[in-house]
Protein backbone atom coordinates (compact mmCIF):
# COMPACT_ATOMS: atom_id res chain seq x y z
CA UNK A 1 0.00 0.00 0.00
CA UNK A 2 1.43 3.31 -0.78
CA UNK A 3 1.37 6.08 1.03
CA UNK A 4 -1.26 8.09 -0.37
CA UNK A 5 -3.78 5.10 -0.46
CA UNK A 6 -2.84 5.04 2.98
CA UNK A 7 -3.71 8.55 3.74
CA UNK A 8 -6.80 8.16 1.70
CA UNK A 9 -8.21 5.38 4.22
CA UNK A 10 -7.36 7.10 7.12
CA UNK A 11 -9.45 9.93 5.88
CA UNK A 12 -12.62 7.77 5.29
CA UNK A 13 -12.31 6.21 8.15
CA UNK A 14 -12.12 9.54 10.06
CA UNK A 15 -15.11 11.25 8.36
CA UNK A 16 -17.26 8.09 8.51
CA UNK A 17 -16.65 7.98 12.49
CA UNK A 18 -17.80 11.78 12.54
CA UNK A 19 -20.61 11.28 10.81
CA UNK A 20 -21.72 8.28 12.79
CA UNK A 21 -21.08 10.41 15.83
CA UNK A 22 -24.83 12.22 14.99
CA UNK A 23 -27.23 14.44 15.66
CA UNK A 24 -25.46 15.19 19.09
CA UNK A 25 -22.73 17.35 16.98
CA UNK A 26 -24.83 18.55 14.02
CA UNK A 27 -22.07 21.76 13.19
CA UNK A 28 -19.27 18.79 13.69
CA UNK A 29 -20.72 16.36 10.94
CA UNK A 30 -21.33 18.95 8.58
CA UNK A 31 -17.52 20.51 8.61
CA UNK A 32 -16.81 16.71 8.33
CA UNK A 33 -18.37 16.32 4.68
CA UNK A 34 -15.31 18.43 2.99
CA UNK A 35 -11.81 17.29 4.10
CA UNK A 36 -10.81 18.44 7.16
CA UNK A 37 -7.04 20.27 6.58
CA UNK A 38 -7.13 19.70 10.56
CA UNK A 39 -7.20 16.13 10.45
CA UNK A 40 -6.08 15.02 6.93
CA UNK A 41 -2.87 16.90 7.08
CA UNK A 42 0.29 16.47 9.36
CA UNK A 43 0.47 19.56 11.27
CA UNK A 44 3.78 21.84 12.42
CA UNK A 45 2.92 20.55 16.28
CA UNK A 46 3.30 16.99 15.14
CA UNK A 47 6.53 17.81 12.24
CA UNK A 48 8.73 19.34 14.97
CA UNK A 49 9.63 19.49 18.86
CA UNK A 50 7.95 20.80 21.53
CA UNK A 51 9.99 22.76 24.49
CA UNK A 52 11.62 21.17 26.63
CA UNK A 53 11.03 20.32 30.94
CA UNK A 54 13.26 23.04 31.49
CA UNK A 55 11.53 26.17 29.32
CA UNK A 56 9.35 26.97 32.47
CA UNK A 57 10.42 26.44 35.74
CA UNK A 58 7.40 27.77 37.19
CA UNK A 59 4.43 27.37 34.48
CA UNK A 60 2.29 30.19 33.44
CA UNK A 61 -1.25 29.29 31.31
CA UNK A 62 -0.67 28.86 27.49
CA UNK A 63 -0.81 32.20 25.66
CA UNK A 64 -4.57 31.41 24.42
CA UNK A 65 -6.26 31.89 27.65
CA UNK A 66 -4.98 35.40 28.20
CA UNK A 67 -8.57 36.88 28.40
CA UNK A 68 -9.19 34.59 31.70
CA UNK A 69 -7.31 37.34 33.95
CA UNK A 70 -8.84 39.61 37.15
CA UNK A 71 -10.04 42.77 35.60
CA UNK A 72 -10.21 45.89 37.46
CA UNK A 73 -13.49 48.25 36.87
CA UNK A 74 -11.27 51.98 36.73
CA UNK A 75 -14.57 54.27 37.33
CA UNK A 76 -15.49 52.21 40.68
CA UNK A 77 -12.37 53.70 42.45
CA UNK A 78 -10.08 56.82 42.46
CA UNK A 79 -6.78 54.66 42.01
CA UNK A 80 -5.95 51.07 41.90
CA UNK A 81 -4.19 51.15 45.24
CA UNK A 82 -7.05 50.74 47.27
CA UNK A 83 -9.14 49.38 45.51
CA UNK A 84 -10.54 45.74 43.83
CA UNK A 85 -10.57 43.96 41.18
CA UNK A 86 -12.62 40.43 39.89
CA UNK A 87 -11.72 36.80 39.22
CA UNK A 88 -12.77 35.62 35.59
CA UNK A 89 -15.83 33.58 37.26
CA UNK A 90 -17.27 33.24 33.54
CA UNK A 91 -14.53 31.11 32.60
CA UNK A 92 -13.73 28.72 35.11
CA UNK A 93 -15.23 25.63 36.15
CA UNK A 94 -15.11 23.35 38.81
CA UNK A 95 -14.47 25.19 42.09
CA UNK A 96 -11.05 26.12 42.81
CA UNK A 97 -9.81 29.46 42.08
CA UNK A 98 -6.26 29.59 41.15
CA UNK A 99 -4.17 31.89 42.47
CA UNK A 100 -3.03 34.05 39.54
CA UNK A 101 -6.62 35.37 39.00
CA UNK A 102 -8.06 35.19 42.28
CA UNK A 103 -9.67 38.64 43.47
CA UNK A 104 -7.66 41.01 44.65
CA UNK A 105 -8.98 43.73 47.17
CA UNK A 106 -6.60 46.36 49.24
CA UNK A 107 -6.97 49.30 51.18
CA UNK A 108 -3.16 50.23 50.85
CA UNK A 109 -1.57 48.11 47.91
CA UNK A 110 -0.30 45.05 48.18
CA UNK A 111 2.94 44.70 50.32
CA UNK A 112 5.85 42.75 50.21
CA UNK A 113 6.75 41.02 53.06
CA UNK A 114 9.82 38.55 53.60
CA UNK A 115 9.03 35.79 55.68
CA UNK A 116 12.44 36.95 57.47
CA UNK A 117 10.57 39.82 58.54
CA UNK A 118 7.37 38.26 59.66
CA UNK A 119 6.34 38.63 63.13
CA UNK A 120 3.20 37.71 64.56
CA UNK A 121 2.57 39.14 67.95
CA UNK A 122 -0.66 37.59 70.45
CA UNK A 123 -1.84 39.71 73.32
CA UNK A 124 -4.42 41.76 75.44
CA UNK A 125 -6.29 39.11 77.42
CA UNK A 126 -3.82 36.33 77.66
CA UNK A 127 -1.69 34.59 79.78
CA UNK A 128 1.55 35.15 78.21
CA UNK A 129 2.17 37.38 75.28
CA UNK A 130 3.68 35.73 72.35
CA UNK A 131 5.66 36.73 69.28
CA UNK A 132 5.65 33.92 66.55
CA UNK A 133 8.44 33.88 63.72
CA UNK A 134 7.18 32.18 60.56
CA UNK A 135 8.87 29.09 61.00
CA UNK A 136 7.27 28.92 64.90
CA UNK A 137 3.94 28.75 62.87
CA UNK A 138 5.46 25.54 60.52
CA UNK A 139 5.35 23.79 63.95
CA UNK A 140 2.41 23.61 65.14
CA UNK A 141 -0.67 20.85 63.92
CA UNK A 142 -1.77 21.81 60.47
CA UNK A 143 -5.38 21.28 58.99
CA UNK A 144 -6.68 21.58 54.78
CA UNK A 145 -9.56 23.38 54.28
CA UNK A 146 -11.29 24.31 51.40
CA UNK A 147 -13.23 27.87 51.67
CA UNK A 148 -14.73 30.63 49.80
CA UNK A 149 -14.05 34.40 50.51
CA UNK A 150 -16.65 36.48 49.42
CA UNK A 151 -15.91 40.48 49.48
CA UNK A 152 -19.65 42.06 51.69
CA UNK A 153 -19.76 44.10 48.21
CA UNK A 154 -19.48 41.74 45.78
CA UNK A 155 -22.84 42.43 43.69
CA UNK A 156 -22.83 45.62 45.48
CA UNK A 157 -23.26 48.09 42.58
CA UNK A 158 -26.41 45.77 41.44
CA UNK A 159 -28.75 47.83 44.21
CA UNK A 160 -30.51 49.83 41.74
CA UNK A 161 -30.09 47.96 38.98
CA UNK A 162 -28.54 45.92 36.35
CA UNK A 163 -25.32 47.87 36.11
CA UNK A 164 -22.57 46.23 35.22
CA UNK A 165 -21.95 43.53 32.11
CA UNK A 166 -20.77 40.25 33.13
CA UNK A 167 -20.06 37.32 35.81
CA UNK A 168 -16.84 38.72 36.74
CA UNK A 169 -18.37 42.26 37.59
CA UNK A 170 -21.53 41.75 39.08
CA UNK A 171 -20.05 38.11 41.39
CA UNK A 172 -16.45 37.98 40.56
CA UNK A 173 -15.27 39.09 44.26
CA UNK A 174 -14.82 35.55 45.43
CA UNK A 175 -12.33 32.94 45.75
CA UNK A 176 -12.28 29.63 46.72
CA UNK A 177 -9.10 28.16 47.72
CA UNK A 178 -7.71 24.81 49.53
CA UNK A 179 -5.64 26.85 52.72
CA UNK A 180 -2.77 24.51 54.91
CA UNK A 181 -2.31 26.23 57.87
CA UNK A 182 -2.98 26.40 61.76
CA UNK A 183 -6.41 26.70 63.37
CA UNK A 184 -6.48 30.28 65.26
CA UNK A 185 -7.64 28.72 68.50
CA UNK A 186 -4.15 26.54 68.53
CA UNK A 187 -2.34 29.64 68.77
CA UNK A 188 -4.56 31.45 71.77
CA UNK A 189 -4.31 28.38 73.46
CA UNK A 190 -0.92 28.75 73.40
CA UNK A 191 -0.81 31.71 74.72
CA UNK A 192 -3.17 30.55 77.24
CA UNK A 193 -6.71 32.20 77.77
CA UNK A 194 -7.18 31.83 81.88
CA UNK A 195 -6.50 35.65 81.95
CA UNK A 196 -9.52 36.14 79.84
CA UNK A 197 -11.71 34.64 82.09
CA UNK A 198 -15.31 33.80 81.00
CA UNK A 199 -14.34 33.45 77.27
CA UNK A 200 -18.16 34.19 76.31
CA UNK A 201 -18.21 37.76 76.08
CA UNK A 202 -14.58 38.44 74.62
CA UNK A 203 -13.40 39.36 71.39
CA UNK A 204 -10.35 39.11 68.95
CA UNK A 205 -8.75 42.13 67.50
CA UNK A 206 -7.09 41.42 64.59
CA UNK A 207 -5.12 43.40 61.86
CA UNK A 208 -2.91 43.63 59.08
CA UNK A 209 0.66 44.45 58.75
CA UNK A 210 0.22 46.78 55.53
CA UNK A 211 -0.46 50.51 56.28
CA UNK A 212 -4.23 50.53 56.51
CA UNK A 213 -4.42 47.59 59.17
CA UNK A 214 -7.24 46.72 58.38
CA UNK A 215 -8.48 45.80 61.72
CA UNK A 216 -11.53 43.85 62.42
CA UNK A 217 -13.39 42.27 65.87
CA UNK A 218 -14.32 38.72 65.69
CA UNK A 219 -16.46 37.20 68.54
CA UNK A 220 -14.13 34.66 70.74
CA UNK A 221 -16.77 31.80 69.32
CA UNK A 222 -15.76 32.19 65.99
CA UNK A 223 -12.38 32.49 66.63
CA UNK A 224 -12.18 29.36 69.10
CA UNK A 225 -14.25 27.91 66.06
CA UNK A 226 -13.05 27.25 62.60
CA UNK A 227 -10.50 30.04 61.84
CA UNK A 228 -7.34 29.34 60.54
CA UNK A 229 -3.65 31.10 60.27
CA UNK A 230 -2.65 29.99 56.88
CA UNK A 231 -0.17 30.32 55.07
CA UNK A 232 -0.42 27.71 52.48
CA UNK A 233 -3.63 28.76 49.43
CA UNK A 234 -3.84 25.12 46.74
CA UNK A 235 -0.85 23.96 47.91
CA UNK A 236 1.51 26.71 47.12
CA UNK A 237 2.91 29.53 49.45
CA UNK A 238 0.22 32.58 49.06
CA UNK A 239 0.59 34.83 46.47
CA UNK A 240 1.49 38.74 47.89
CA UNK A 241 -1.92 40.16 47.02
CA UNK A 242 -3.30 37.36 49.37
CA UNK A 243 -1.47 38.11 52.18
CA UNK A 244 2.20 36.77 51.81
CA UNK A 245 3.27 34.66 54.07
CA UNK A 246 0.41 34.85 56.63
CA UNK A 247 -3.02 35.53 56.12
CA UNK A 248 -6.71 34.68 58.20
CA UNK A 249 -9.46 32.71 57.44
CA UNK A 250 -12.67 33.53 58.37
CA UNK A 251 -15.02 30.42 56.96
CA UNK A 252 -18.19 31.93 55.70
CA UNK A 253 -17.62 35.23 57.09
CA UNK A 254 -17.09 38.62 55.07
CA UNK A 255 -14.20 39.22 52.79
CA UNK A 256 -12.82 42.02 55.00
CA UNK A 257 -12.26 39.94 58.39
CA UNK A 258 -9.70 37.85 56.30
CA UNK A 259 -7.09 39.67 57.50
CA UNK A 260 -3.93 39.76 55.41
CA UNK A 261 -0.50 40.08 55.97
CA UNK A 262 -2.00 39.13 59.52
CA UNK A 263 0.83 40.79 62.28
CA UNK A 264 -1.33 40.95 65.48
CA UNK A 265 -4.06 39.24 67.55
CA UNK A 266 -5.66 41.04 71.10
CA UNK A 267 -7.61 39.45 72.68
CA UNK A 268 -10.70 42.50 74.03
CA UNK A 269 -13.16 42.56 76.21
CA UNK A 270 -15.14 44.27 73.51
CA UNK A 271 -15.50 45.64 70.09
CA UNK A 272 -12.78 47.56 68.87
CA UNK A 273 -15.61 49.14 66.11
CA UNK A 274 -13.11 49.97 64.15
CA UNK A 275 -13.39 52.04 60.94
CA UNK A 276 -13.70 48.43 58.92
CA UNK A 277 -17.00 47.63 61.50
CA UNK A 278 -18.34 51.50 61.49
CA UNK A 279 -18.04 53.42 58.74
CA UNK A 280 -17.67 50.42 56.39
CA UNK A 281 -18.96 47.25 55.84
CA UNK A 282 -22.39 48.33 58.11
CA UNK A 283 -25.61 48.36 56.23
CA UNK A 284 -27.96 51.83 55.77
CA UNK A 285 -31.21 50.67 55.55
CA UNK A 286 -34.20 52.64 54.31
CA UNK A 287 -35.02 54.60 57.50
CA UNK A 288 -31.36 55.65 58.29
CA UNK A 289 -30.08 53.33 60.71
CA UNK A 290 -27.20 51.02 59.91
CA UNK A 291 -26.85 47.44 60.32
CA UNK A 292 -23.51 46.48 61.99
CA UNK A 293 -22.25 42.64 62.44
CA UNK A 294 -23.45 41.49 59.38
CA UNK A 295 -20.63 38.81 59.65
CA UNK A 296 -22.11 36.23 57.65
CA UNK A 297 -22.30 36.24 54.06
CA UNK A 298 -25.88 34.71 52.87
CA UNK A 299 -26.32 32.00 51.16
CA UNK A 300 -26.45 33.24 46.50
CA UNK A 301 -25.83 31.57 43.53
CA UNK A 302 -24.83 33.34 39.75
CA UNK A 303 -25.04 31.30 36.49
CA UNK A 304 -21.24 31.76 35.13
CA UNK A 305 -21.91 30.58 31.51
CA UNK A 306 -23.92 31.52 29.21
CA UNK A 307 -23.62 35.32 30.77
CA UNK A 308 -22.57 38.27 28.89
CA UNK A 309 -18.66 37.91 28.67
CA UNK A 310 -19.67 33.85 27.61
CA UNK A 311 -22.43 34.04 25.51
CA UNK A 312 -23.57 30.89 23.53
CA UNK A 313 -21.28 30.40 20.56
CA UNK A 314 -23.50 27.57 19.12
CA UNK A 315 -27.00 27.12 17.36
CA UNK A 316 -30.14 24.96 19.42
CA UNK A 317 -29.61 21.85 20.69
CA UNK A 318 -27.29 20.52 23.43
CA UNK A 319 -26.37 23.68 25.78
CA UNK A 320 -24.52 23.61 28.89
CA UNK A 321 -26.05 26.05 31.77
CA UNK A 322 -23.58 26.07 34.51
CA UNK A 323 -22.77 28.01 37.82
CA UNK A 324 -21.53 28.23 41.21
CA UNK A 325 -23.22 28.34 45.00
CA UNK A 326 -22.40 29.21 48.28
CA UNK A 327 -23.56 29.91 51.72
CA UNK A 328 -21.46 31.38 55.04
CA UNK A 329 -23.95 28.97 57.07
CA UNK A 330 -23.18 25.88 55.73
CA UNK A 331 -23.45 23.72 52.64
CA UNK A 332 -25.45 24.38 49.56
CA UNK A 333 -28.28 21.10 49.45
CA UNK A 334 -29.73 22.59 45.92
CA UNK A 335 -29.55 25.01 43.06
CA UNK A 336 -32.75 25.42 40.99
CA UNK A 337 -32.09 27.32 37.20
CA UNK A 338 -35.20 29.23 35.93
CA UNK A 339 -35.00 29.89 31.98
CA UNK A 340 -37.95 32.00 32.37
CA UNK A 341 -36.86 34.69 34.72
CA UNK A 342 -38.59 32.92 37.72
CA UNK A 343 -42.22 31.58 36.28
CA UNK A 344 -40.68 27.96 36.19
CA UNK A 345 -37.58 25.95 37.82
CA UNK A 346 -36.20 22.95 37.40
CA UNK A 347 -33.27 21.47 39.80
CA UNK A 348 -29.94 21.87 38.52
CA UNK A 349 -27.25 18.48 39.14
CA UNK A 350 -24.59 19.41 41.68
CA UNK A 351 -20.87 18.26 40.14
CA UNK A 352 -20.21 17.26 43.77
CA UNK A 353 -22.39 17.45 46.94
CA UNK A 354 -22.34 20.99 48.78
CA UNK A 355 -19.20 21.17 51.38
CA UNK A 356 -19.39 23.76 54.10
CA UNK A 357 -18.67 27.09 53.20
CA UNK A 358 -17.22 25.86 50.03
CA UNK A 359 -18.35 27.16 46.45
CA UNK A 360 -20.15 24.48 45.06
CA UNK A 361 -20.63 23.81 40.94
CA UNK A 362 -24.08 23.45 39.34
CA UNK A 363 -24.87 22.26 35.89
CA UNK A 364 -28.42 22.23 33.93
CA UNK A 365 -27.82 20.30 30.62
CA UNK A 366 -31.06 21.94 28.66
CA UNK A 367 -31.98 20.74 24.71
CA UNK A 368 -32.33 24.77 23.93
CA UNK A 369 -34.69 25.65 21.15
CA UNK A 370 -32.94 29.09 20.23
CA UNK A 371 -35.20 31.00 21.97
CA UNK A 372 -34.66 33.61 24.59
CA UNK A 373 -34.08 33.22 27.91
CA UNK A 374 -33.70 35.13 31.26
CA UNK A 375 -31.62 32.87 33.52
CA UNK A 376 -31.71 32.62 36.73
CA UNK A 377 -30.11 30.75 39.46
CA UNK A 378 -31.37 30.41 43.42
CA UNK A 379 -29.16 28.47 46.23
CA UNK A 380 -30.56 26.32 48.92
CA UNK A 381 -28.42 25.77 51.91
CA UNK A 382 -28.37 23.81 54.93
CA UNK A 383 -30.11 25.83 57.30
CA UNK A 384 -33.40 25.61 54.90
CA UNK A 385 -32.65 29.17 54.00
CA UNK A 386 -33.75 30.15 50.12
CA UNK A 387 -31.90 32.89 48.20
CA UNK A 388 -34.23 36.03 48.00
CA UNK A 389 -35.49 37.78 44.60
CA UNK A 390 -34.10 41.14 44.25
CA UNK A 391 -37.68 42.55 45.50
CA UNK A 392 -37.62 40.44 48.46
CA UNK A 393 -34.01 41.78 49.23
CA UNK A 394 -35.36 45.10 48.97
CA UNK A 395 -38.62 45.00 51.50
CA UNK A 396 -36.43 44.38 54.28
CA UNK A 397 -33.15 46.27 53.40
CA UNK A 398 -34.41 49.34 51.08
CA UNK A 399 -32.17 50.57 48.74
CA UNK A 400 -28.91 52.07 50.58
CA UNK A 401 -27.55 49.29 51.25
CA UNK A 402 -23.81 48.40 48.99
CA UNK A 403 -22.84 45.16 50.52
CA UNK A 404 -24.31 41.48 51.18
CA UNK A 405 -26.49 41.75 48.34
CA UNK A 406 -26.93 38.32 47.59
CA UNK A 407 -30.09 38.57 45.43
CA UNK A 408 -31.08 36.54 42.42
CA UNK A 409 -29.04 37.35 39.22
CA UNK A 410 -30.98 37.36 35.73
CA UNK A 411 -28.98 37.36 33.00
CA UNK A 412 -31.24 37.84 29.18
CA UNK A 413 -29.88 35.59 26.57
CA UNK A 414 -30.86 36.67 23.02
CA UNK A 415 -31.64 34.42 19.97
CA UNK A 416 -28.09 34.79 18.98
CA UNK A 417 -26.34 33.72 22.30
CA UNK A 418 -25.29 36.53 23.52
CA UNK A 419 -26.21 37.73 26.71
CA UNK A 420 -27.16 41.19 29.00
CA UNK A 421 -27.59 41.73 32.26
CA UNK A 422 -30.98 42.70 33.46
CA UNK A 423 -33.27 43.33 36.36
CA UNK A 424 -36.41 41.12 37.11
CA UNK A 425 -36.86 41.65 40.38
N1 LIG B 1 -4.31 43.62 55.82
C1 LIG B 1 -5.36 43.67 54.99
N2 LIG B 1 -6.22 42.65 54.99
C2 LIG B 1 -7.30 42.66 54.17
C3 LIG B 1 -7.55 43.75 53.31
C4 LIG B 1 -6.60 44.82 53.31
O1 LIG B 1 -6.71 45.79 52.57
N3 LIG B 1 -5.52 44.75 54.16
N4 LIG B 1 -8.70 43.75 52.54
C5 LIG B 1 -9.81 42.94 53.04
C6 LIG B 1 -10.95 42.79 52.14
S1 LIG B 1 -12.06 44.08 52.12
C7 LIG B 1 -11.22 41.63 51.47
S2 LIG B 1 -12.63 41.44 50.58
C8 LIG B 1 -10.25 40.49 51.47
C9 LIG B 1 -9.84 40.20 50.06
O2 LIG B 1 -8.89 39.18 50.02
P1 LIG B 1 -8.07 38.93 48.67
O3 LIG B 1 -7.34 40.20 48.31
O4 LIG B 1 -7.20 37.77 48.92
O5 LIG B 1 -9.10 38.62 47.61
O6 LIG B 1 -9.09 40.79 52.24
C10 LIG B 1 -9.33 41.53 53.42
N5 LIG B 1 -8.12 41.58 54.20
MO1 LIG C 1 -13.99 43.38 51.05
Amino acid sequence: MSMDDLKTSRRGFLMSSAAAGGALLAAGTARAEGADPLITEVQDWASGLGDGVDATPYGMPIEFEADVVRRNVPWLTADPISSINFTPIHALDGTITPQGCAFERHHSGAIELRKEDYRLMINGLVDKPLVFAYADLERFPRENHVYFCECAANTGMEWAGAQLNGAQFTHGMIHNMEYSGVPLRTLLEEAGMDAAGDLSDKWVYVEGADASSNGRSIPMEKALDDVLVAFKANGEALRKEHGYPVRLVVPGWEGNMWVKWLRRIEITDHAVESREETSKYTDTLADGTSRKWTWVMDAKSVVTSPSPQSPITHGPGPLVITGLAWSGHGAITGVDVSIDGGANWQKARLAKPGAKMALTRFYLDIDWDGSEMLLQSRAHDETGYVQPTKAQLREVRGLNSVYHNNCIQTWHVNTDGSAENVEVS
